[in-house]
């Protein structure tokens, strides 16, 4: 066990994310503490996405007559929403110098040329969920850049593969909120206490069961998957697996990490190369359950393995527990 763990370890549940990351920083005498104050802009972004999405509903009738919400500012769908505030963080933070978000085509300089990182995230995902108060999360993954320090960011510093991420993690807003987070060693997990307004330890070292009795997987799309697939879902049903699929990654995600199961987003006849989005949905997610004991695949290798060649470049996944997912890839 090294140094960090160690200290990580130390931590009791109920200590604020703050002193948890103060503590871990701790562990680095040489550390400059803004991988640090990234993490603390993503959480209070988190925040603030958790403010919007709780609102959301009453927003909608405050603004029924008009397009501006109580603050004055144009009514907007809550993904957009969510992307401008995390934008707004990582800006104002000034650790990261640039920006690869779902919701645009292209990299977001922050105008910080001197952020030491990057940021990939889908600020709000499980689209077809944001109306109907179902479980949404964000999803983050972050990178040393590779590019010149003080030179605008490039796609070199996006498209490094999921083995160079430093950081990554989730933030799932559901029956609470959680914000779910590994640096590379372990995963740990906060859960927001809204009275304090903090983030607060409660899910410790987080270790994926290495195996489970859930899948989770569209079966609408049954008859377009590829046979391995459908043979998989045929194992699951043969042993009473409970099938369960929310429509929400980081929340399906989270459920299947806490009570062990498997996540699978095929290829299909109409999307070769599945729906999932690469860089900010499959990569990280990949990254927390590798951290977690889990495992993550495209069906021929490790999710962490692929080389990308553009932003926003999508590729099946089957991720979970470690067993479960080579039980995917053995048929
Ligand atoms: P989105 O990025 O447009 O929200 O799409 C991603 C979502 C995932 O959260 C979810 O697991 C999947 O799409 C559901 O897709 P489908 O409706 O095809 O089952
Ligand atoms: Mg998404």
């Amino acid at each position: 066990m090294n140094v960090r763990t160690a200290q990580e370890l130390a931590l009791p549940v109920g200590v604020t994310l703050d002193r948890f990351i103060m503590h871990s920083q701790s562990a680095f005498p040489y550390a400059t503490g803004e991988l640090s104050q990234l993490l603390r802009d993503i959480a209070l972004a988190g925040k603030i996405i958790n403010r919007e999405i709780n609102r959301a509903g009453l927003v909608d009738i405050a603004g029924a007559n008009g397009t501006e919400n109580v603050q004055g500012e144009n009514q907007q769908k809550l993904d957009i929403v969510a992307n401008i505030r995390f934008i707004r963080a990582l800006k104002n933070g000034g650790e990261v110098c640039a920006i690869l978000s779902e919701e645009d085509e292209d990299i977001i300089h922050t105008g910080n040329n001197h952020g030491k990182y990057v940021v990939a995230m889908d600020p709000l995902d499980g689209s077809s969920n944001i109306d109907v108060n179902v479980s949404i999360g964000t999803i983050f993954s972050i990178y040393r850049r590779v590019t010149l320090i003080s030179e605008p960011a490039s796609m070199a510093d996006f498209l490094q593969g999921g083995r160079k991420q430093i950081a990554a993690g989730y933030i799932l807003y559901g029956s609470s909120t959680m914000l779910v987070y590994s640096t590379g060693d372990g995963v740990n997990g906060f859960t927001y206490d809204h009275s304090l307004g903090e983030f607060i330890l409660s899910h410790k070292n987080i270790c994926s069961p290495a195996h489970g009795n859930i899948y989770s997987v569209n079966e609408g799309h049954y008859n377009s998957y590829p046979p391995f697939v459908k043979n998989y879902i045929s194992h699951c049903k043969s042993k009473s697996y409970s099938g369960r699929y929310i429509g929400s990654l980081v929340g399906d995600f989270h459920r299947n990490l806490l009570k062990g199961g498997v996540y699978l987003y095929p290829s299909t006849k109409t999307d070769p190369k599945g729906k999932l989005r690469l860089l900010y949905e499959c990569y990280p997610l990949a990254f927390i359950a590798e951290k977690s004991g889990g495992k993550a695949s495209d069906g021929f290798g490790n999710i962490l393995d692929i080389i990308p060649d553009s932003f926003h470049q999508r590729s099946p996944i089957y991720i979970g527990s470690a067993e479960m997912v080579k039980d995917v890839i053995k048929l």
